[in-house]
């Protein structure tokens, strides 16, 4: 495969030259498993690791390699090879983790983010908002996709692709059915020659389908329309870069359950839009996720669905949530309550400590 189909350009040639790298090759990361790297380059595909140096020097995750890197490799045969050094990241798509010293590093030298939405899914005009404010930072064009129109009445479109345009006048605006094939071609027209493109968005909303799509063959595994009431239902794919035929790039992502969370803002509402769709199937509607029998939020959690730190996070925030909606009479009533709990406690104690 051709470097510059791989997205290769003078960019990263002049930064290879700086470097004195030498005769190593370059070749660029297209997936990531467990520490190891899926790196292709003109000659063909390979697998690579990190040295223990660079692991030793990283200090974030952002000193790893992450898909879309291109990357120093010394091969160790056709197959295998071990990563040198990255070279300098011409743009960067990262979140802050629930800690916020976290940061995840979603994809790397990135020309546009493709922002997708569907209606079934969690359409709302905000979470355009946090995404662009995601590759913003980045230095990255954000393009909206607005994905199974086949869904919604003609009108309705309209009517929704014009509050869009309102809000954000500056953005394109791409809008597709996979069922009936709309919009497919502009979005190929869309796609430029050695341009990487990374889908972002919800789980479900048709990211893995429009790709395949694009592809023209049925890569990757998308969701069912099954359990999830008529919502698709997700199925976890790695972050993958795949090619065009034109010579356009894209990478496809795991919703954000997989992602994690963003920033806490925006982190903790698509938290809760994914564990309320799940909770909404519990067996007891009034279910508090904390032991009751057939409760979804907790097969989540035992299923490494969501994790310990997400639910933790969903069962305190619902808390605030409901002593929030409680009446100022509620309150007084519950803090009573907790201020009698904590004076009884404390007297106990004390009786324990004379008595014994
Ligand atoms: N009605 C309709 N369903 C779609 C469309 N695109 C995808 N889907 C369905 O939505 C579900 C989730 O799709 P998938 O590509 O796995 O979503 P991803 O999680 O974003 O990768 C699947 O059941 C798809 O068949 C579309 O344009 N219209
Ligand atoms: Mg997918
Ligand atoms: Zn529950």
């Amino acid at each position: 495969m051709e470097m510059e189909n791989l997205g290769y350009n003078d960019f990263f040639e002049s930064n290879r030259k700086k470097l004195n790298l030498g005769d190593f090759s370059v070749g660029r990361i297209t997936a990531e498993h467990r520490g190891s790297y899926k790196i292709k380059n003109e000659k063909g595909e390979y697998l690579g690791k990190i040295t223990g140096k660079q692991m030793f020097n990283a200090s974030t995750r952002e000193d790893y390699p992450a898909v879309g890197d291109w990357v120093a490799i010394k091969e160790l045969n056709e197959e295998q090879t071990i990563i040198q050094a990255i070279l300098p990241r011409k743009t960067i798509i990262k979140r802050k983790g629930i800690n916020k010293s976290e940061v995840q590093v979603i994809a790397t030298n990135i020309d546009v983010a493709f922002i997708i939405e569907s209606f079934d899914r969690d359409y709302n005009l905000n979470r355009f908002e946090r995404y662009f404010a995601i590759a913003n930072e980045g230095g990255i064009k954000s393009a909206i996709i607005l994905n199974k129109i086949d869904l919604i009445p003609k009108e309705e479109l309209d009517e929704k692709l014009k509050e869009i345009k309102n809000r954000f006048p500056e953005i394109d605006i791409i809008s597709t059915s996979v069922i009936n094939n709309k919009g497919l071609d502009e979005l190929k027209k869309y796609i430029e020659k050695g341009k990487t493109y990374c889908f972002l968005g919800s789980s479900g909303v048709g990211k893995s389908s429009l790709i395949n799509k694009l592809l023209e063959k049925d890569f990757i595994k998308t969701g069912d329309i099954s359990s999830y009431s008529h919502r698709g239902k997700h199925i976890t794919t790695s972050r993958e870069m795949y090619f065009l035929d034109n010579g356009g790039i894209v990478i496809d992502n795991p919703g954000m359950r997989e992602v994690g969370m963003a920033d806490t803002d925006s982190g903790i509402d698509n938290l809760f839009d994914e564990i309320t769709i799940l909770a909404k199937d519990c067996k007891y509607a009034d279910c508090t996720h904390a032991h009751e029998p057939g409760c979804e939020v907790l097969s989540a959690l035992k299923s490494g669905k969501i994790n310990e730190k997400q639910y933790q996070n969903y069962v305190n925030l619902k808390k605030e949530v409901e002593y929030y909606k409680m009446t100022n009479l509620e309150k007084r009533e519950k803090d009573k309550q907790f201020g009698k709990f904590i004076k009884k406690t404390k007297e106990d104690l004390k009786r324990y400590k004379n008595n014994y």
